[in-house]
């Protein structure tokens, strides 16, 4: 496998020429556990760490690498090297931190597309699929639906499904699949040599299936969190790239436990431009829809030009959005306060200060 089969190509070759960058190894983080990375490079891969300056200037976790990145390495020896820098990163495909709010989480960067995975038992939910899809175009990167386990309900209600999200969604493709291999060669044809894909999706709807699937063999574990069998050397849940057979290299993710909207304001106003649109004729440029004289929004809503559960999920995912702003710019304040203090330590002009240890 070269690095083109991980995604290499002219746009990451140009940006190490412009950044003069020529005297590094280029490899790509498929893996990642504890801050320890295992890099693709060309003809195999090795361990890294990041150097220590990288370290002491990371300001929040997207200044660590993450899968996904492109990382300039300078090789201590055969299996070892040290992380000097990442490329600036294409998409980034990101989530709120569970244990902290206010800080993102990178699942992966790099990303060309997502398959956002439901299965069409119990798991099927439409607003959830909405809130993938919000993540996914803040993030840039282009959404493919699967919907799994088609085997476990009649063609009646699979049709069913399929109009609701088409009701609600436009322009997304949609492929139904079963682990009988119902609509594989569908899935198979989506896949683009060089591209990366990941799977986002609750646990249990089916993602490591649809890995092993596409692999011919059970690479990934199934129904529990996936753990690859690399080299039995990581053993607690992490993410992971794969190449497939057929083209394209995949991240199958743990399942998020919750889809936080996170920062993805912007994915919500492309995944609901058609409120975006009639709010061009609302008497007030801030308007928001909710109580408003004149709102063009809530007009169409009367006139029953605008779907009613669509438009409780988007204020329901604004809301959440604006909450997460808020935390994040009251933690940002507080990781450059802290820094700074760090800093003035170092320099030893550091005065104690109670603040600091709020
Ligand atoms: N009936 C049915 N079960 C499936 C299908 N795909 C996966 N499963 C089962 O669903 C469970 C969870 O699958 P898994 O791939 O581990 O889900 P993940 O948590 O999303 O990675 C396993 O027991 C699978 O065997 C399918 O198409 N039909
Ligand atoms: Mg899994
Ligand atoms: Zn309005």
């Amino acid at each position: 496998m070269s690095l083109f089969d991980y995604g290499y190509d002219e746009s990451i070759k140009k940006q190490i020429i412009d950044e003069n960058l020529q005297e590094f190894e280029i490899g790509r983080v498929i893996l990642e556990h504890k801050e320890r990375y295992l890099v693709k490079i060309d003809n195999g891969e090795v361990d890294a760490e990041i150097t220590g300056n990288m370290r002491f200037s990371a300001e929040g976790r997207e200044d660590f690498p993450a899968v996904g990145d492109w990382a300039l390495l300078k090789r201590y020896d055969d299996n070892f090297a040290i992380i000097h820098k990442i490329l600036h990163r294409k998409s980034v495909l990101s989530r709120q931190a569970v244990e902290r709010q206010g800080e993102l989480q990178i699942i992966a960067s790099n990303i060309d597309y997502a398959f956002l995975v439901q299965a069409v038992d119990r798991d099927f939910n439409i607003n959830r699929l909405e809130r993938y899809l919000a993540i996914c175009y803040a993030a840039r990167v282009a959404p493919i639906i699967v919907l799994t386990k088609i085997d476990l309900v009649d063609d009646a209600r699979l049709s069913e499904i399929v109009e609701s999200i088409n009701h609600r969604i436009e322009g997304v493709k949609i492929i139904c699949i079963d682990n009988n291999m119902s609509g594989y060669s569908e899935l198979d044809a989506s896949l683009e040599n060089g591209k990366t894909y990941c799977l986002l999706g609750s646990s249990g709807v089916g993602k490591s299936t649809i890995i092993n699937n596409l692999l011919g063999r059970d690479a990934m574990k199934t129904s529990e969190i996936s753990v690859a069998v690399n080299k039995g050397r990581h053993t607690t849940s992490h993410r992971e790239l794969i190449s497939l057979p057929n083209g394209g290299v995949i991240i199958d993710n743990p399942g998020m436990r919750e889809v936080g909207i996170g920062d993805s304001y912007e994915g919500i106003g492309v995944l609901y431009d058609k409120i975006e649109a009639l709010a061009e004729n609302c008497k007030y440029k801030d308007c928001k829809h909710i109580n408003e004289q004149s709102c063009a929004v809530l007009r169409a809503l009367e006139n029953g030009k605008l779907d009613r559960d669509l438009y409780k999920n988007y204020q329901k995912m604004i809301k959440e959005s604006a909450f997460f702003q808020s935390n994040a710019i009251e933690k940002r304040q507080k990781d450059k306060d802290f820094g700074k203090m760090v800093k003035n330590i170092k320099k030893g002009i550091y005065k104690y200060n109670s603040k600091d240890f709020n």
